[in-house]
């Protein structure tokens, strides 16, 4: 029988891209809604590792199974790394992503070229029941765009244009972001630890 994993998010567009990218595992990975937990987590870390690791944390507490958590964001290195860990609660958490969109546009008014660097990031945190627990950390590197485009993905992905494929993440498939992407890159070292650790 294959092992029961809890992926710790209440993000729809995440759980989408993870479902596909750990769908060769030989896991039953249920999603928080999946494994019936409804719980408000309290992110008050100060790093992207730290926050995955309350939620996977957390929910292993509650369920007593190997749990999963994503923390990622959106790094503009002109903004100081702004929205960082705090990309889902920039602007406030219920503000739609074309107006937070619009708004790191808007505060990059007048800033050319290279200076629009940004990236997401991505740490994937797995607790598991006697306690182990281990982080992978992976990135993706763009520019921010002018304007958004694309329809593909979620949050941040029409403004994080990748030079290398002449698009923004919402104008790749899935399957070419998830190979790419900040995500698909930290679950896929996150295999690894998985298939080495689950005994
Ligand atoms: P969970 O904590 O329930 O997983 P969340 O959305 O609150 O969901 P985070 O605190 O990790 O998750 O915030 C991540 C935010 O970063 C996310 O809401 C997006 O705004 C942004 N983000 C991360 N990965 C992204 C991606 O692949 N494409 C676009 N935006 C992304």
């Amino acid at each position: 029988m294959s092992k029961k994993v809890i992926f710790a998010t209440g993000n729809a567009g995440k759980l989408e891209e993870i479902k596909m990218i750990l769908s060769d595992l030989d896991i039953e990975l249920l999603s928080m809604k999946e494994a019936g937990i409804e719980v408000d987590i309290v992110e008050d870390g100060t790093s992207f590792e730290e926050n995955a690791m309350i939620k996977a944390k957390t929910i292993m507490e509650l369920t007593g199974e190997i749990t999963l958590a994503d923390d990622s964001g959106l790094e503009v290195d002109y903004l100081n790394k702004e929205p960082g860990i705090y990309s889902a609660r920039y602007m406030g958490e219920n503000t739609p992503y074309n107006i937070k969109n619009k708004s790191i546009i808007d505060r990059l008014e007048g800033v050319e070229g290279q200076d629009r660097s940004a990236r997401f990031v991505c740490v994937i945190a797995a607790v598991f029941p006697d306690g182990r627990a281990f982080t992978t950390r992976a990135t993706i590197e763009g520019l921010i765009g002018y304007e958004e485009k694309g329809d593909n993905g979620f949050g941040y992905d029409p403004i994080v244009y990748i030079p290398e494929y002449n698009a923004t993440t919402a104008q790749l498939t899935a399957q070419i972001k998830n190979t790419i992407s900040h995500r698909g890159k930290a679950l896929e070292q996150m295999k690894e630890i998985l298939k080495k650790n689950y005994n």
